[in-house]
């Protein structure tokens, strides 16, 4: 396939297209199935328009020095790079991520709790969803308007589990093995937080963080942690992935990271 032609018409097609991707890629490294999936650093970028670019960064060769050069200029995932289309781009800064189903998905609270426990996936799909629609925006620079997100409120799981006197934050670790994230209790307490089952009015997929991600809907799209596996309650905030990395712990859109974005809730 040409990554200069688009080929894809729309957004499940161009998924489609890079899951495809990534199971000849898997093939040709000669990956038994089921081992994890490697190279999702950034898979591309999703619907209108720019559909294109969606392979170019899943080429093998030249992708090391493609993400090298790209690093230098853009933290966060190689933005800088690519055409924007207005669409979704994909971010892993794991190289392998595993894939979790309805049968091995499990998120765990714990941490200064009363009462520790793990969700099933069928767990947390039978407690009440919430769904917002908001715009998302990146602290790299793209946005995209009105999207639907779908999932059990942060705060429910919080009240669930008992916070502790004495907690004041909340850590997000992630079965990529490596992102993690945090928010202040209050902040995670807000109704505009949710533990994300649904993107776009479908289930999450692999490539979006599924089967389940925090959504953090007033701040720059990398509070939302994908592939959320752990949410742990704290004394303090710890810095996360990208904090440890210059980008602010409160990361409301339009007022951090030097930024003046519109807000988005
Ligand atoms: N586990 C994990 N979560 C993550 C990231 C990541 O690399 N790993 N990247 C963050 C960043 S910087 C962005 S912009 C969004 C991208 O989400 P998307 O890939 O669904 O577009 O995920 C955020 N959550
Ligand atoms: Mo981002």
């Amino acid at each position: 396939m040409n990554p200069e032609q688009p080929e894809a018409e729309d957004e499940e097609q161009v998924e489609a297209q890079v899951e495809a991707q990534i199971e000849e890629q898997d093939r040709e490294q000669g990956e038994a199935k089921g081992k994890p999936i490697g190279r999702r650093v950034l898979l591309g970028t999703l619907g209108l328009g720019a559909l294109g670019v969606v392979t170019a960064p899943t080429l093998q060769r030249g992708l090391e020095s493609f993400l090298a050069s790209a690093s230098d200029k853009d933290p966060t995932g190689l933005t800088g790079l690519l055409p924007n289309g207005g669409g979704f781009r994909y971010y892993s800064v794991a190289s392998s991520v595993p894939r979790k189903n309805a049968t091995t998905y499990r998120l765990t609270v714990d941490g200064l709790v009363e009462h520790p426990r793990t969700y099933t996936l069928a767990e947390l799909r039978a407690l009440p969803q919430n769904r917002l629609v908001r715009d998302v925006q990146c602290v790299t620079g793209w946005r995209v308007p009105g999207t639907p997100f779908e999932g059990v409120r942060l705060s429910r799981l919080l009240d669930a589990a008992g916070v502790r006197q004495g907690a004041g934050a909340v850590r997000f670790t992630c079965f990529d093995g490596t992102y993690t994230e945090s928010l202040t209790l209050d902040q995670a307490r807000r109704a505009d937080v949710l533990v994300a089952l649904r993107m776009q009015d479908k289930d999450l997929s692999h490539a979006h963080g599924g089967p389940a991600r925090l959504y953090v809907a007033p701040m720059y799209f990398y509070k939302s942690a994908k592939w959320l596996s752990g949410i742990t309650v704290t004394e303090d905030v710890q810095p996360g992935y990208w904090e440890e990395r210059g980008y602010d712990v409160d990361a409301w859109v339009g007022r951090s990271n030097g930024r003046d974005d519109e807000p988005t809730s």
